[in-house]
């Protein structure tokens, strides 16, 4: 994984080894834009300690937006968002027992006044988690902005000339 604290611009952090499967799709859209940013294991209940450090001193490092996954009674993205102002961006993961509607519904419902962007449940969310936080970097960053208008160009002429099999 990627680790480079000093120039990261997003952290891409997740509650377990085993949510990686599907935050990985984060890190590989952020790859692909070419945006500097740092994947780590924070879990909210097993490393409060290391939350707590990782939160307090996001902002100070430079980082600009944190992708916080996690499944279950997933409490790292609100957790996350109560210790930092950087925007905070919750991918849902989805869980075995009740398919991610946990994972969702913890994220998704937090009170007024500590905010956590809540993507779809899974690989989507990941993958749109990344494209959010691009989207955000860029309207400060002309550079990005024409990357991600090229990147839905490429996306509707893909979809533009798909044909459907037997037609
Ligand atoms: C959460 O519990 C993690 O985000 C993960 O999705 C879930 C299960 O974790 P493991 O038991 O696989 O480590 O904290």
């Amino acid at each position: 994984m990627p680790h480079n604290a000093n120039s990261s611009l997003v952290a891409v952090i997740m509650g377990s080894k085993s949510d990686w499967d599907t935050m990985s799709h984060a890190h590989e859209m952020l790859e692909k834009f070419g945006v500097p940013h740092e994947c780590h294991i924070v879990s909210a209940h097993r490393t409060p300690d290391w939350l707590k450090e990782f939160a307090n001193t996001a902002e100070a490092r430079g980082l600009q937006v944190v992708i916080a996954g996690a499944g279950g009674a997933a409490h790292l993205p609100g957790m996350c968002a109560a210790q930092t102002i950087l925007p905070v961006l919750g991918v849902p993961v989805q869980s075995a027992a009740l398919n991610g509607m946990d994972s969702l519904l913890s994220i998704v419902q937090m009170p007024s006044g500590i905010p956590v962007g809540t993507l779809a449940i899974g690989k989507a969310g990941a993958a749109n988690a990344a494209l959010l936080a691009i989207a955000m970097l860029a309207t400060a960053n002309p550079e990005l902005r024409e990357k991600l208008r090229k990147f839905r160009q490429e996306q509707e002429a893909k979809v533009r000339n798909d044909e459907l099999p037997g037609k």
